[in-house]
């Protein structure tokens, strides 16, 4: 089966874990914060998905950086209702992008049925316009759906046999 790795950044309480949980068990329900970086794994189409869900409290930074090395894309995502969570995306997505060039790197506006105001558009996508950008509500199974969708199909799949390729024995 074909596979893909992706892990989704962003700010305390954005909804990375409600983004994923929904993916996964097909209901939106109530989460815990995050300790650390947790993961699910579901399938897009013929693709099954390892999506890892990292904690946006910033003492776990440098672990999450340890775990985007071995991604195939990165989600930024944000609460399209806090300014200060698209600054932290932006930030994480500053960091990344030109470290990264290979990925896929995708903005995700969050918590889109808490409002319907024109909030802010991300200041990357115009440094950056090629870069994919998606506003959804982690309530929306179909919107998270369409998301996944456009992720797996611009990332080139990695096949399961390439995970055998090296490994350590301890
Ligand atoms: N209205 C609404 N609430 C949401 C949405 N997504 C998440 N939430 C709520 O936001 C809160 C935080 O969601 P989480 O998914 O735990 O956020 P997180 O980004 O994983 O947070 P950390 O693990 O602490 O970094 C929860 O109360 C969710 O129910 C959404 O799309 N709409
Ligand atoms: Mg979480």
């Amino acid at each position: 089966m074909e596979r893909l790795n992706v892990i989704c950044l962003g700010s305390l309480g954005c909804g990375k874990t409600s983004i994923i949980t929904h993916m996964r068990d097909k209901r939106f329900g109530a989460s815990k914060a995050t300790m650390g970086v947790d993961y699910a794994m579901f399938q897009v189409g013929n693709v099954g998905v390892r999506c890892w869900d990292a904690s946006g409290d910033p003492k776990f930074r440098r672990v999450t950086s340890v775990f985007v090395k071995d991604v195939d894309a990165v989600l930024y995502v944000y609460d399209v209702t806090s300014e200060d969570s698209l600054t932290e995306a932006e930030e994480w997505f500053y960091e990344l992008k030109e470290s990264h060039p290979t990925k896929i790197h995708v903005f995700v506006g969050n918590k889109c049925d808490l409002t319907d105001r024109y909030t802010t558009v991300p200041k990357i996508l115009k440094e950056y316009p090629e870069t994919m950008y998606f506003r959804v509500s982690a309530k929306s199974l179909s919107a998270l759906t369409s998301l996944f969708r456009a992720v797996v199909n611009v990332a080139p799949p990695r096949r399961e046999e390439r995970r055998t390729q090296c490994c350590i024995i301890l």
